[in-house]
């Protein structure tokens, strides 16, 4: 027997404890220990019921995802799941806590279950790039009907006890430790209180309407992936004798567990959690009770929004009474659409305005705030005269942040008597929704503050990634960037929107010219004001957007800008194809046309080159990091995985071959980053560089 499953006899009953930490993941030792404890003990004439627990956190929480990509090694959980289900003994399982995915598979394999209060369960494949592959498919449909199982698979949600229970996966819930219920929940077998029955005998009603009106709902809500629809091809075979129908599972399962898109979504799975792996982990964090935000516009709202719905108090002060009605009635509307999305009750929200936030002008507020948060315009004398301030304010230990998106940190906090209690706190708009938040470390920024950065993060439900200083940090400086090539190509012969179609086609909720247009085309116009005394001669001069800022047109905001915006809808702006002629013209350019890949391969090119510098700099810890930033900051396509899990996919030679190429038209910008010479030279890849750290 091995130590992750041990069993217990208690009179005709006998329980199988399983041990796995951290989450009892159906690793290989816990599926042969469950199979050998199964066999051994269906085969005692003493025995006269089997209960399975789990100890620990949860239940068994899947099959076990880092195994993925490695030979298969048997005893495979469908098989194991149908030798439980064809026991000839009662065999009952206990959950709690999260059971999901394999787990909920071996509990349904089981004749009974039973939910500990509390427990939530759920088939969470689909997000992940594959499917239930131990009879999820095929057990789940005869347990609730096809239209609740359809619903559950293809979303990947955790369910909730109560429903759990309605809607016929769980037989009991009970209020009980896990042996305590198996031991109760056995004993009602023994008396003939609860029902036992092979979940495999269950006819299923056939539900063909359900079935292609989920077909039809997942080819338009994920156009790019294929699981979601093997998914619902899975529950159509539910209506077969079940070992066809696991036959049938197992060939969808296999061609989803054979897809790239299965690689890219479980690295975006252990991307948001290696990100919490920083030097300074193990450093004390400062508690932070009350958060103070100085600027009360989107970012400063959207940041006090984010605050309140983790339930801390926020003080946020803004310069006048005009403006603090403004910033409430935006905080209110943040939190209307929380309630809208059913994030949380009308009531939640009305008790946050009315308790928890704090509306000033006055600085002196904020001095007993554990952290304040500056979110005011992007200027260092502005920001450095607010540190100022606060130096004189905040309490001892208190933590003072910036927002800011790309200016300098050290010189934000030599400006204070306290520049280890000085960071960055970059969040994306909309701060109360992106998930995102890049943690910037300055050179004197104490470790305990850095990781009082990540504890925020995580009390926000937001992925932090640790960033040194640098203009841009991690994101940013990539997309300033990467977002040249954009331009580069409406110059040399691509329309924006052809630009844009080929990267929303290639996964992007959105393409450049469109992302510009919603985020406000003066935006750019500033920064490139700004840096234009410092920009390098030899770069390539694109003033398109400065041609159509000129006309006033900032985009959505404006109801023009690339597009004409008429409500929700978007169309070309045909103005934009006569600047685009007139500056092709001026610049002595004869158009040429782009395939979609072509406009792809140098859009990737350019975002992985600039990737790969972060890395080299040190700006980053991993190439993971920068991944996470791309799939929580910018809406890179999960299913890639992230731009340097992609960049593997292309391969550094391919890369170096690429910039190459391109750099005969623009030796300046078209440059190969060291560590792409050295990979390329080493055959290695971004994945190693994350297993060295
Ligand atoms: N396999 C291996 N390790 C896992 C794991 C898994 N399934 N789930 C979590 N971990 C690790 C995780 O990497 C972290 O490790 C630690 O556990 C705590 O996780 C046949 C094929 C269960 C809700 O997709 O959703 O079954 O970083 O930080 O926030 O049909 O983990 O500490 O070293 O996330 O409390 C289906 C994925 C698999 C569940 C807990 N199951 N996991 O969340 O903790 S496919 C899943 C989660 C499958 C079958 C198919 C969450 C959680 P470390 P954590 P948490």
């Amino acid at each position: 027997m091995s130590e992750v499953v041990t069993t217990e006899r208690v009179g005709a009953v006998a329980l199988i404890a399983l041990d796995n930490p951290p989450v009892n993941a159906a690793s290989h030792a816990l599926r042969n220990g469950i199979q050998d404890a199964i066999a051994t003990l269906d085969a005692d004439p003493e025995v006269k019921v089997i209960a399975i627990y789990g100890k620990g956190r949860t239940f068994i929480a899947g099959a076990d995802i880092r195994e993925f990509g490695k030979p298969p090694k048997e005893p495979h959980l469908p098989n194991l799941c149908t030798q439980i289900e064809n026991c000839a003994t009662p065999v009952i399982s206990i959950l709690h806590g999260t059971t999901l995915g394999g787990g909920l598979e071996v509990a349904q394999a089981t004749h009974a279950r039973i939910g500990i209060t509390g427990v939530k369960v759920g088939l969470p494949e689909v997000l992940i790039g594959i499917m239930p592959g131990a009879g999820g498919t095929q057990r789940t449909p005869r347990l609730t009907g096809v239209p609740a199982a359809l619903d559950m698979i293809t979303s990947g949600r955790h369910v909730p006890t109560e429903e759990a229970h309605k809607i016929g996966l769980l037989d009991q819930v009970v209020d009980l430790e896990p042996r305590a219920a198996a031991l109760s929940a056995a004993q009602d077998v023994l008396d003939g209180k609860l029902e036992t029955r092979r979940t495999g005998q269950i006819a299923v009603t056939p539900d063909e309407a359900a079935i292609t009106e989920w077909r039809t709902r997942m080819a338009a809500k994920h156009p790019n992936l294929i699981s979601p629809l093997k998914c619902v091809d899975g529950v159509a075979a539910a209506t077969l004798p079940i070992a066809e129908g696991m036959a049938e599972e197992r060939r969808l399962f296999t061609d989803c567990m054979d897809s790239p898109q299965r690689a890219g979504l479980i690295h975006a799975f252990f991307a948001e959690r290696a990100v919490a792996k920083i030097p300074e982990a193990t450093a004390t964090s400062r508690d932070i009770a009350s958060i103070g935000v100085i600027g009360g516009g989107t970012m400063g709202s959207g940041i006090a929004t984010a605050a309140l719905m983790a339930g801390l108090p926020v003080a946020l002060i803004e310069r006048d009474q005009q403006a603090m009605d403004k910033t409430a009635a935006t905080i209110t509307g943040n939190l209307d659409g929380a309630v809208k999305r059913g994030k949380m009750t009308a009531a939640t929200r009305d008790t946050i305005l009315a308790d928890r936030l704090t509306l000033a002008t006055d600085f002196a507020t904020l001095n007993t705030a554990d952290l304040i948060i500056e979110a005011v315009f992007e200027e260092m004398e502005i920001k450095k005269e607010i540190f100022a301030r606060l130096d004189t304010i905040a309490k001892p230990g208190a933590i003072l942040a910036s927002n800011t998106s790309f200016l300098d940190i050290d010189e934000i906090a030599a400006g204070t008597s306290r520049p280890a209690d000085v960071l960055g706190l970059h969040f994306f708009s909309p701060a109360h929704i992106m998930r995102l938040l890049e943690v910037v470390v300055g050179a004197q920024t104490d470790p305990g503050v850095v990781a009082t950065g990540f504890a925020l993060a995580k009390k926000l439900r937001k992925v932090g990634v640790r960033a040194e200083v640098c203009d841009g940090f991690i994101g940013n400086r990539i997309l300033a960037h990467y977002r040249k090539v954009a331009d580069y190509l409406v110059m040399d012969g691509a329309s924006p929107w052809e630009v844009d179609s080929a990267l929303e086609d290639f996964g992007f909720a959105m393409g450049p010219f469109a992302v510009s247009d919603l985020a406000g085309l003066d935006i750019g116009w500033a920064t490139r004001k700004r840096l234009a005394a410092t920009k390098p001669p030899e770069e390539r001069d694109v003033v398109i957007a400065d041609r159509i800022c000129e006309n006033g047109w900032f985009g959505r905001k404006t109801g023009k800008g690339y597009y004409v915006h008429d409500g929700r809808d978007s169309s070309p702006n045909p103005v934009v194809d006569q600047i685009v002629e007139a500056e092709r013209k001026a610049a002595g350019i004869t158009p040429r046309d782009f395939t979609d890949d072509e406009i792809v391969n140098r859009y990737m090119t350019a975002m992985i080159s600039e990737a790969a510098r972060v890395i080299e700099d040190g700006i980053a810890l991993r190439p993971i990091d920068v991944d996470a930033v791309y799939l929580f900051g910018y809406g890179f396509p999960r299913f890639r995985g992230g731009p340097l899990f992609y960049a593997d996919q292309i391969g550094a030679a391919t890369l170096v071959e690429r910039i190459h190429t391109y750099a005969e038209e623009d030796a300046h910008y078209w440059q190969v980053p060291d560590i792409l010479h050295q990979m390329a030279r080493n055959g290695t890849a971004f994945a190693d560089l994350n297993k060295e750290s």
